[in-house]
C-alpha cells in the first residue's frame, strides 16, 4: 500500500480517536438546579408538585402565638368556648423551635379521587373505606367529585399511595414549612385569618362550629385548588382547610433545640393530620395546629398530599430567601392583591 494511503488512514484514525475522546470527556447535559417557583408533573398520577428550597423556619407556636390561637378559638366557638379553648388544647404546639430542612418537592394540592383511583386500579392501593362523604351518598367513584380530595383513607393508605406514586408522605416539619415559609406565617397567606382564602366551616358548613359571617360556597369538600388566593409562599394550595392532611410523623412533644430534618418520635400512638378542614374553625386551620389520630383512623375530613426528595439528592445548601405574599401570588400566576391588615401582634389579651 502506498505511503500516502497509510498516512491518510492514520490521520482518519487519530481524528476519530480525538472526536471519541472529546465526546467521552464532555459533561453530561444536566438540568439547572431547581428554584422557588419551579413545578414538576409526577409521571405516575399527573400531580403537579412545587419546589420547596432548603431553608430554616420557626416551627410550632410561641407563647404569644398560642395566646392568639386561643383568642381566635374563643371568638369562633360560641357557647363551647370555655370547654374547647383551654390553654392545654394548644400546648402540643409549644415550644416553638428552629427547624432546618433540605430542599424537597410537595404536591401543589391534596391528592384527588381521580389520582387515588389510579393507584387502586393499578392494584397497589386499597379503596377508601367509604365511598360517600359526610352527607353525600356517593363521592369516591362519582365523576362529580373526581377533582375533590380523596377522603376515608388512613395514614397507611396515604403512605402506600405516595410510595406508589414515587414519593412519600411529607414529614410534619416539611408540611409546616411548605405552609408557613421562612417567615413562619400563622396562615399560608399571612398572619391574619381571611375566610375568603380557604374552605373552612363557613355559614353554610354541613356540620361543625359555623362562622356565620361568611359563605365560602362549600358545605363540605371543595374541588382542590378552589382558593388560589390561599396559596402558600412556595405555591402550595389548600394547606389551610378543605381536608386535613396526614403527615409521616408520630405525634410527640417538641423541644426547644434547633433541629435538622426532624422526623418525629420513633414510636407513638397517634399520627398527625395538619391544616384543618371544611368543618374546622379559624384557629384549627393555622399551620402550626396538629392533631393525633390512630394510624388506622379514617374520616370524611382527612386526606393527604405527597412529598418527593428530588432527583439530585437535594442537600441543605443554604437558607432560602423570604418571599413576600405578593411574590407568592406572582409565582402562582395570580393577580396581586393589597396586603392584609396584620392583626397578629396587636394586643388582643
Ligand atoms: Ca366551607
Ligand atoms: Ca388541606
Amino acid at each position: 500500500m502506498p505511503r500516502r494511503v497509510w498516512s491518510h488512514i492514520v490521520v482518519v484514525f487519530v481524528s476519530c480517536a480525538l472526536v471519541a475522546c472529546a465526546a467521552a470527556s464532555s459533561p453530561e447535559p444536566t438540568s439547572p438546579p431547581a428554584v422557588l417557583g419551579d413545578t414538576r408533573t409526577r409521571p405516575a398520577d399527573g400531580m403537579v408538585m412545587v419546589y420547596v428550597p432548603a431553608g430554616e423556619f420557626r416551627m410550632g407556636s410561641t407563647l404569644e402565638e398560642a395566646r392568639f390561637a386561643r383568642q381566635l378559638c374563643r371568638q369562633h366557638s360560641g357557647a363551647d368556648a370555655i370547654a374547647v379553648c383551654q390553654a392545654s388544647a394548644f400546648s402540643d404546639e409549644q415550644p416553638a423551635h428552629t427547624v432546618a430542612l433540605d430542599a424537597f418537592w410537595i404536591d401543589r394540592t391534596e391528592v384527588t379521587n381521580t389520582h387515588y383511583r389510579r393507584c387502586v386500579d393499578a392494584g397497589t392501593c386499597t379503596p377508601p373505606v367509604e365511598t360517600g362523604s359526610y352527607s353525600r351518598a356517593t363521592y369516591y367513584g362519582d365523576p362529580a367529585f373526581d377533582d375533590h380530595p380523596a377522603i376515608w383513607v388512613n395514614q397507611q393508605q396515604a403512605a402506600a399511595y405516595c410510595a406508589w406514586a414515587g414519593g412519600r408522605l411529607p414529614t410534619e416539619a416539611e408540611w409546616e414549612y411548605a405552609a408557613r415559609g421562612p417567615e413562619s406565617r400563622l396562615f399560608p397567606w399571612g398572619d391574619a385569618f381571611d375566610g375568603t382564602r380557604l374552605n373552612y366551616c363557613d355559614a353554610g358548613c354541613a356540620t361543625g362550629v359555623r362562622d356565620e359571617t361568611l359563605d365560602d360556597g362549600f358545605a363540605e369538600t371543595a374541588p382542590v385548588g378552589s382558593f388560589p388566593t390561599g396559596v402558600s409562599w412556595c405555591g402550595a394550595l389548600d394547606m389551610a382547610g378543605n381536608v386535613r392532611e396526614w403527615v409521616a410523623d408520630w405525634h410527640g412533644y417538641y423541644t426547644a433545640q434547633r433541629q435538622v430534618n426532624p422526623t418525629g418520635p420513633a414510636v407513638g400512638e397517634g399520627r398527625i393530620p395538619k391544616g384543618g378542614c371544611w368543618l374546622d374553625k379559624p384557629d384549627d386551620v393555622r399551620c402550626a395546629n396538629r392533631g393525633a389520630n390512630a394510624p388506622d383512623y379514617t374520616r370524611h375530613k382527612v386526606g393527604f398530599r405527597c412529598a418527593w426528595d428530588g432527583s439530585q439528592g437535594s442537600r441543605l445548601a443554604g437558607l432560602s430567601v423570604p418571599v413576600s405574599p405578593v411574590r407568592a401570588l406572582e409565582l402562582a400566576g395570580l393577580p396581586m392583591q393589597p396586603p392584609l391588615p396584620q392583626v397578629y401582634g396587636v394586643a388582643l389579651f
